[in-house]
């Protein structure tokens, strides 16, 4: 038998599976979804699974069904290589967005994450903006960002940009690396610790699939030249993948994000932009707009130049969007699970200071 300690399982996923346990279920780790369909790692090795028509008919949206990263309670019939999926163990970490289209709904785009990898091309793909945006989902889902700053082999100056990055993306870990030189592939691996899970998002194209690879050393996942004229920049991963790599810990390959709109977020804002929460608190008044009243600290910041106006207006374009949504999700039960969740990604944020992380 395998060891699920080999698939990130841990005393926090074993606590809420214990009365499971006790009724003679196992657990598995969900590798791969083809639509209903599940790829499971499990004591048995790989299982293939699906769920139960009474969790399908239970499920009030997509975030009650399995995604890539959960664990699940299953029955395994090991002589068929199958199982069948009886209930999610509650989720460490998610990272969420919107989900694209006009409704407002939440997608979930990985599950019990520890270190979420954003990663950037030092190419034409280098986007300040767009880092923030994913660097306040990132602090919102529970798990530790850590900025990559891929293709270094493209870019004459890259300590320029490591600089320019470390200005927006305060106390985050920046690993700058090139991929297909094999250069940086430890740095990354030293934010993967046996046991672990790391996610690697970013637009389509920036080489999470290459970063893989090569950690792997081997071309298991497919990888395409990205084409400039091809604005729609069509993704060449299609499905999300979590990789177990062999010096230990797990890596998530996941599918270029075209849009990334913000699902909740006003916790995550503080974190990305400390530097003007901590401002906000100069203001003589709570609630201040940062606009012309007398003695805003952020006026003032912008005024002698220590704050970035096209930071300053990113984060009022961010606050904006986080706030409109709050008015949209106005479900009692939305509040409910949110208010749950942040109790969680609170209390786990706290033990990850206590020790260290
Ligand atoms: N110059 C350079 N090219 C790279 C590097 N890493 C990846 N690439 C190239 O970038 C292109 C896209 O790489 P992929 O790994 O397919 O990108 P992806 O992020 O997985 O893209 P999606 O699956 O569409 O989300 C390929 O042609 C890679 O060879 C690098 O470090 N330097
Ligand atoms: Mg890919
Ligand atoms: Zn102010």
């Amino acid at each position: 038998m395998l060891s699920l300690e080999t698939f990130g399982w841990s005393e926090f996923f074993a606590r809420s599976f214990a009365p499971f346990a006790g009724a003679g279920y196992g657990a598995g780790r969900v590798a791969v979804q083809h639509k209903a369909q599940y790829e499971l790692y499990t004591e048995h090795g790989e299982l293939s699974a699906e769920t139960t028509g009474r969790m399908q008919h239970d499920a009030r949206s997509k975030k009650d069904l399995p995604i890539v990263g959960d664990w699940v309670v299953i029955r395994a019939r090991e002589q068929e290589n199958k199982a069948t999926i009886y209930d999610i163990v509650p989720r460490k970490s998610k990272f969420s967005r919107k989900a694209a289209g006009t409704k407002t709904e939440e997608q979930i785009v990985a599950a019990n994450i520890d270190t979420v990898f954003l990663v950037t091309g030092l190419d034409g793909n280098f986007n300040l903006r767009r880092l923030e945006r994913y660097l306040v989902l990132a602090w919102e889902s529970g798990a530790d960002p850590v900025i990559v700053l891929n293709k270094a082999d493209l870019c004459d100056d890259i300590e320029q940009k490591v600089r320019e990055v470390q200005s927006i993306a305060l106390g985050v870990p920046i690993v700058a690396m090139s991929a297909i030189r094999d250069r940086g592939l430890d740095q990354v691996l030293a934010h993967i610790k046996a046991g672990t899970t790391g996610a690697l998002l970013g637009s389509s194209g920036v080489g999470k699939s290459t970063i893989i690879n090569h950690l792997l050393g081997r071309e298991l996942l497919k990888t395409q030249e990205v084409r400039e004229t091809d604005d729609r920049g069509r993704q060449t991963t299609t499905r999300r993948e979590l990789i177990v790599l062999p010096s230990g810990g797990l890596l998530m390959d996941t599918p270029g994000m075209r849009e990334l709109q913000l699902w909740g977020g006003d916790e995550g804002i503080k974190d990305a932009f400390q530097d003007i929460a901590e401002l906000a608190e100069q203001c003589p008044f709570r609630n201040c707009q940062h606009g012309p009243e007398p003695g805003c600290a952020v006026q003032q910041a912008l005024q002698d130049g220590t704050l970035d106006a096209a930071r300053f207006a990113s984060y009022q374009k961010l606050q904006r969007e986080i706030d409109y949504f709050s008015r949209r999700q106005d479900k009692p039960a939305d509040l409910i699970e949110k208010e749950r969740w942040k109790k969680i990604a609170a209390a786990r944020k706290k033990l990850n200071k206590a020790r260290g992380r």
